[in-house]
């Protein structure tokens, strides 16, 4: 009961003129530095899939910056660490959005921190490009929240057809997924569809917790199925442990991993046990736009491997970013903006513009969903317990 604790004094019209007279005192400032955020999880198990992510926002600041930044002057990427829960992405977004005064802000990493943290930018009316979050209604969240992730919806089936693709004879499917996470619960609903529209019986469904260790009771229930085909939505440390499993008590049929495993910071959880699980990809290095070539050389020549879809995808979060205050900055000087009216401006700019990105050309509809064409499957390949790759599938 907040109602009940507050001063006697604080009548709720005065609460109103208060409010009112701080955010006229926000809408006083003036733009000094071209700030934007970066709020992904750069600790915690989410880390696996973050760490790309603020490799490929970092390669995306000097490379953007190293062609000339915006008209000339260089932005700066601001970096917050979410974690690996909502409260950690909420107070990231709070810090960029109040502390350090950010004009837009790439990330959370989860779907699952994005349904917390994107309204607090939506009310603070500061634009969102989510670089990763793929569950279903993310746009929808506000007018403020757009990615550059295409969803699950589109980009998972291409998983199961390209499984049915190497193995015709597939008919029994078990599908597991994290209950506790909102990007598996999402995944899972298109990965059942899709195999039930293949003309596929799903044999089991099993859950689990991002948090699981121990997969024994999930693996037993999938062997006892006697399925030829094994689905999972889940995030990388438990994705990793339930593949390791399925082998070690004698699974031998094809794996699907969804999104959640696409990254080889899985490969030292399940080792040489990674091997042949297949993923469909928003990116691919073989995309042949100049855009894309340019990155990959370039990004392979300072990492020494291709980008992962991580990355790319969080450097084509920050390249629209930029596109789109070029944009504004030529009609009128980014630093003559008030931090409020440029923040609405950039959020109108990002909806309007297409870009040339390593995904290839994307642009976004106007609830802030990514318009993007292609998609691809790949399946990790290890040399040994700790290398590996993503090939990717014809
Ligand atoms: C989401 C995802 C994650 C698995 C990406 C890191 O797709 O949470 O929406």
């Amino acid at each position: 009961q907040r109602r009940s604790q507050l001063p006697s004094f604080a009548h709720p019209a005065l609460g109103a003129t208060l409010a009112l007279s701080l955010s006229l005192g926000a809408q006083a400032q003036k733009v000094e530095t071209i700030s934007i955020g970066v709020a992904v999880a750069q600790t915690s198990n989410t880390a696996l899939l973050g760490q790309e992510q603020v490799i490929g926002a970092k390669f995306a600041e000097k490379f953007l910056n190293g062609r000339g930044g915006i008209n000339g002057t260089p932005f700066k990427l601001v970096f917050q660490d979410t974690g690996g829960d909502e409260a950690g992405a909420i107070n990231a977004f709070q810090n960029l959005i109040t502390k350090d005064r950010v004009l837009g802000i790439v990330g959370p990493t989860l779907s699952q921190q994005a349904f917390a943290s994107d309204p607090i930018a939506e009310r603070a009316k500061v634009p969102v490009l989510g670089p990763s979050n793929t569950a279903k209604g993310i746009p929808q969240i506000g007018n403020f929240i757009a990615r550059v992730s295409a969803p699950v919806a589109v980009v998972a089936p291409n998983a199961v057809r390209q499984a049915l693709k190497l193995d015709p004879k597939i008919k029994e499917v078990a599908v597991l997924y994290a209950q506790n996470d909102a990007f598996s619960t999402s995944e899972t609903g298109t990965f059942q569809q899709t195999a039930k529209d293949q003309g596929l019986t799903v044999a089991t469904v099993q859950k689990f917790q991002t948090t699981d260790t121990d997969f024994t009771t999930q693996v037993t229930a999938v062997l006892n199925a006697k399925v030829d085909l094994v689905i999972i939505s889940g995030l990388a440390a438990d994705g990793g442990n339930l593949v390791k499993q399925l082998r070690q008590l004698g699974y031998k049929g094809l794996i699907i991993g969804g999104n959640g495993l696409n990254t080889s910071n899985m490969f030292p959880v399940c080792q040489k046990l990674c091997d042949g699980v297949i993923i469909a990809q928003a990116y691919s290095p073989a995309q042949p736009s100049a855009a894309n070539q340019v990155f990959v050389k370039e990004y392979t020549a300072q990492y020494k491997k291709a980008p992962p879809q991580f990355a790319a995808q969080a450097y084509a979060g920050v390249q629209v970013m930029v596109e789109a205050l070029k944009v504004i900055d030529r009609k009128k000087k980014l630093n003559t903006w008030d931090l409020d009216d440029l923040r609405a401006e950039l959020n109108k700019q990002i909806l309007l513009g297409k870009y040339s990105t390593p995904l290839g050309p994307i642009a976004f509809d106007k609830e802030g969903e990514v318009i993007q064409k292609e998609f691809y499957v790949a399946q990790i390949r290890m040399k040994d317990a700790k290398t590996g790759s993503f090939v990717y599938l014809k």
